[in-house]
């Protein structure tokens, strides 16, 4: 444990993998879901860090201001106070840490034990009060296409190739029509972090499922899964597309590239002091 010294607490990297431990334990819970809170606290790192602005240098995981409204009420996040109030006992158990480091670990130990690849990651994220929320608009539509993931995704600093490597998160967790209104998992293994996603976009027929509810694909053969306008997008863009064919292909390719750019995700805006990073080890190691 970090020395104690005046009452200030300075956590080493045990004290790090003691917090992914803490949260790896409880991110099983056979009453949620399909058995896992991993994927809804992959949400929260993303939509904690993916509301950067590069230009102005706002949003970002820096802060943790989905903590407070207007941004926790913003229709993006509804059904992220899940993961949150999952969190709380991690924050009692470690009070020193701050919410948007905790956050951001929580998301890479999801990763990881969901059977993704080790992302590395640094403490130094400092939280900040309701002034620092962003507005609303700066997460992705889900009935928009490729033009508008261009959009949000260039604003934050990533490209083409980022982009798709980012999408194959959708391997994991469902859409609830209690949160987003569309309603489904991309895959047939939404706990574990594969290149299904990618496969299944390629592989499957897909059309537009027949409800009342918001326009979404669903696979011809089982009408059990799903994709969103924004997923298809990527199969539809030229350019999209042969990252989509890359990564259907490699899934050594995929881990490698998404650790890298899910890793980078969660840094975006955040004035590290130390360069040093960890690799945290995971349960099953
Ligand atoms: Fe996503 N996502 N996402 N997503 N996402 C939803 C669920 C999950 C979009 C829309 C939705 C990323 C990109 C996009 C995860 C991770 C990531 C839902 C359903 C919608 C809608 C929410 C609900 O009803 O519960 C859109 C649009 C984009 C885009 O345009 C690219 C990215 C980049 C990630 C990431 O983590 C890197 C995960 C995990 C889920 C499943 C959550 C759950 O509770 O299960």
């Amino acid at each position: 444990s970090g020395l104690k010294t005046g009452g200030a607490f300075t956590p080493t990297r045990d004290d790090f993998q003691r917090v992914y431990n803490d949260v790896a334990e409880i991110l099983e819970n056979n009453d949620y879901d399909n058995g896992s809170y991993g994927p809804v606290v992959v949400r929260l790192g993303w939509h904690a860090s993916g509301t950067y602005d590069k230009e102005t240098k706002t949003g970002g995981s820096n802060g943790a201001t989905m903590r407070f409204a207007p941004e926790s009420e913003h229709g993006a996040n509804a059904g992220l106070k899940t993961a949150r109030d999952l969190l709380e006992g991690i924050k009692k158990k470690h009070p020193w840490i701050s919410y948007s480091d905790l956050w951001t670990l929580a998301a890479v130990a999801a990763i990881q034990e969901m059977g993704g690849p080790k992302i590395p990651w640094r403490p130094g994220r400092k939280d900040g009060d309701v002034s620092a929320c962003t507005p609303d608009g700066r997460l992705p539509d889900a009935s928009k296409d490729q033009k508008h993931l261009r959009a949000i995704f260039y604003r934050m600093g990533f490209n083409d190739q980022e982009i798709v490597a980012l999408s194959g998160a959708h391997a994991l967790g469902r859409c609830h029509t209690d949160r987003s209104g569309f309603d489904g998992p991309w895959t047939f293994s939404p706990t574990m972090l594969t290149n299904d996603y990618y496969k299944l976009l390629l592989e499957e027929k897909w059309a537009w499922k027949k409800w009342n509810g918001p326009k979404q694909f669903e696979d011809v053969s089982t009408k059990s899964l799903m994709m969103l306008p924004t997923d298809m997008a990527l199969i539809k863009d030229k350019e999209f597309k042969k990252h989509v064919e890359r990564y259907a292909k490699d899934n050594d390719l995929f881990f490698r590239d998404f650790a890298d750019v899910f890793g980078r995700l969660l840094e975006l805006g955040v004035p590290f002091e130390k360069e040093e990073k960890f690799i945290f080890k995971s349960t099953t190691d």
